[in-house]
């Protein structure tokens, strides 16, 4: 049969792709990440997972994003994107590891068969690929090898191109809804752009533009992606004016610039000239992540991160929904620990509106925002996105409303369910998102950051011997393990006012990351290196103790 898995064909493409000795792989929270020159037989893997994992699904398109994000330059990455845009499920990231760990074409085998048999997968069933990646030189080698595992097992493939996360997500779930009632667009940029546009300008129809919005694109896929975006746009409605969106020469992609720069060196990026007045955000490098920030009159650095996001979304949205006479659509929010805590007390007591607390990494967001109406998830690093659930979206397409007002209000919900890119957090679509909020109500940036203030806080990465012995609970606020060390970090923490600080493992560097916040910079400060000075010397610091306190 035409599409039934052969085996020797497998081997004979793997063994053009060997798998490095002594190396051991993992699928983590952003899928694979590492220098780039390592992912050759990853990939190759990875494009038999999917095959696998499209026949499992009845053939649903799946998608492969090959992209390392704000990593530098020469890292890349792949993941792996389900049917309806959303992360791989979990349980299968497992076998993503597996294969990619398999060291001989035998194991291979092996591990392939295995998975076909706990899944009972049906190996006659076709299977449909869609990947695309960013602006990185490895991508093009990447592709290939990513090609000759999706051939090896005679998948249907489309070659997206160079593309942002997000579009990839996009692209992924119209393929599999096409023609059904969960219709999301056409399958194709162009249909990407069209559909952002035309809900922008419905959303900030007869309001006046706002001043030109600087955008530093990270020198990534974002720059040339925003370019067309805003020309669908059109200038009347939205002023874009690009910074570091030379993506084609070597060397520039994050360097010194791009949202996670920004968000971690709370400093504007390389290149940016903004004064103050001036309105300004940064992208990452494949365009999944927005801050936005401004220069004081006093000439300091203001950030408005992906909380603040969340705060400005969800306000507006609340005021629609009240506005529009839908109750019985109830709103939330969804964080994670490094939230600042000003913001949840903003949320929770000024708004009023229910917060929940996951781990880190966006399937844990994105699955507690699909327990709301309308879930407006955010990572403080600016990820996120607003969710809307089936029945909010019958509601907001069937409701009339009865005065001009409610009229209004509905119509406004109906574009930004268009408006908001719903697989996954979206650069570009939350560009939008904020524009359009702050056309509605004509805000400067200082007047949106008005709605509270950041406790000062800071991030510190401690390296250890082992990593791993560190167990949390409480979505990552609290440690199990090692025993004895939440108790003394606690003890640290009742120190300081407005105290707060956590330990966890990344997910994605080998290091321990301990957060602090407190209510001013110099115990913040504090609080911060004694936390990170007791997991060093307690639980296995090795290369030097995070740089002292003063
Ligand atoms: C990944 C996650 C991001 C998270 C970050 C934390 C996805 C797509 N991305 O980039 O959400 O904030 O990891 O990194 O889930 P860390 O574990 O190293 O702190
Ligand atoms: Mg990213």
């Amino acid at each position: 049969m035409q599409n039934s898995i052969n085996y020797d064909k497998i081997k004979e493409a793997a063994a053009y792709h060997p798998k490095p000795q002594d190396i051991n792989y993992t699928y983590g929270t952003a899928g694979f990440r590492m220098k780039a020159d390592l992912l050759d037989s990853v990939i190759f893997r990875v494009g038999i997972l999917a095959v696998l994992r499209s026949k499992k699904l009845d053939s649903k398109t799946i998608g492969i994003m090959i992209t390392a994000s704000h990593n530098p330059e020469h890292d890349n990455g792949v993941k792996l994107v389900d049917p309806y845009g959303e992360m791989l499920e979990q349980s299968w990231e497992n076998y993503a590891t597996q294969l990619a760990n398999a060291q001989t074409e035998d194991e291979l085998v092996d591990v392939i068969k295995q998975i076909v048999s706990n899944n009972d997968i049906d190996e006659s069933k076709p299977a449909n690929i869609v990947y695309a990646r960013d602006t990185r030189p490895s991508g093009p080698a990447l592709v290939s090898a990513l090609v000759d595992g999706l051939k090896s097992l005679n998948s249907k493939i489309i070659d997206f191109g160079v593309k942002t996360t997000p579009q990839l997500h996009y692209v992924t779930r119209c393929y599999n809804v096409q023609g059904t009632e969960d219709d999301y667009g056409e399958p194709t940029e162009e249909g990407y752009y069209k559909k952002l546009a035309t809900a922008f300008r419905k959303v900030v129809e007869g309001k006046s533009r706002l001043t030109p919005i600087h955008i530093d694109a990270a020198n990534g896929v974002g720059a040339p992606k925003m370019k067309e975006l805003a020309k669908h746009i059109g200038d009347e409605y939205l002023e874009a004016v690009l910074v570091n969106d030379d993506y084609t020469t070597q060397g520039k992609l994050n360097y010194q610039c791009g949202a996670d720069f920004v968000k971690t060196s709370q400093r504007l990026p390389f290149g940016s000239k903004i004064k103050h007045g001036d309105r300004a955000a940064s992208f990452d490098g494949d365009a999944d992540r927005i801050v936005y920030y401004y220069v004081d009159e006093d000439n300091t650095f203001k950030l408005l991160d992906g909380d603040k996001i969340a705060g400005l979304a969800g306000g507006f949205i609340i005021d629609l929904v009240k506005t529009a006479g839908l109750e019985g659509i109830n709103v939330g929010v969804v964080q994670t620990a490094y939230a600042n805590g000003s913001s949840t007390t903003y949320l929770e007591k000024v708004m009023n509106v229910p917060v929940s607390c996951v781990p880190t990494g966006v399937k844990h967001l994105h699955h507690e925002a699909e327990k709301y109406d309308i879930g407006v998830y955010f990572e403080a690093n600016g990820h996120g996105t607003v969710l809307f659930s089936k029945k909010a979206l019958k509601t907001i397409h069937s409701a009339e409303g009865q005065t001009a007002e409610q009229k209004e209000a509905i119509e406004k919900l109906r574009a930004l369910t268009d408006l908001i890119n719903q697989t996954v957090g979206d650069a570009l679509s939350d560009l939008l998102l904020v524009e359009a909020i702050l056309t509605n109500r004509q805000w400067s940036l200082k007047q949106w950051d008005q709605a509270y203030s950041d406790l000062p806080n800071r991030l510190v990465k401690v390296v250890v011997e082992n990593r791993h012995i560190f167990k949390t609970t409480d979505a990552e606020r609290k440690l199990l393990e090692p025993t004895g060390l939440q108790e003394q970090i606690n003890e640290l923490i009742s120190k300081y006012k407005n105290g707060r600080s956590f330990v966890r493992p990344s997910g994605t560097e080998d290091v321990v990351r301990v957060y602090a916040e407190a209510a001013t910079r110099e115990e913040c400060d504090e609080l911060a290196y004694k936390v990170a000075g007791l997991v060093y010397d307690q639980a296995g610091g090795t290369g030097g103790k995070p740089k002292e306190f003063l």
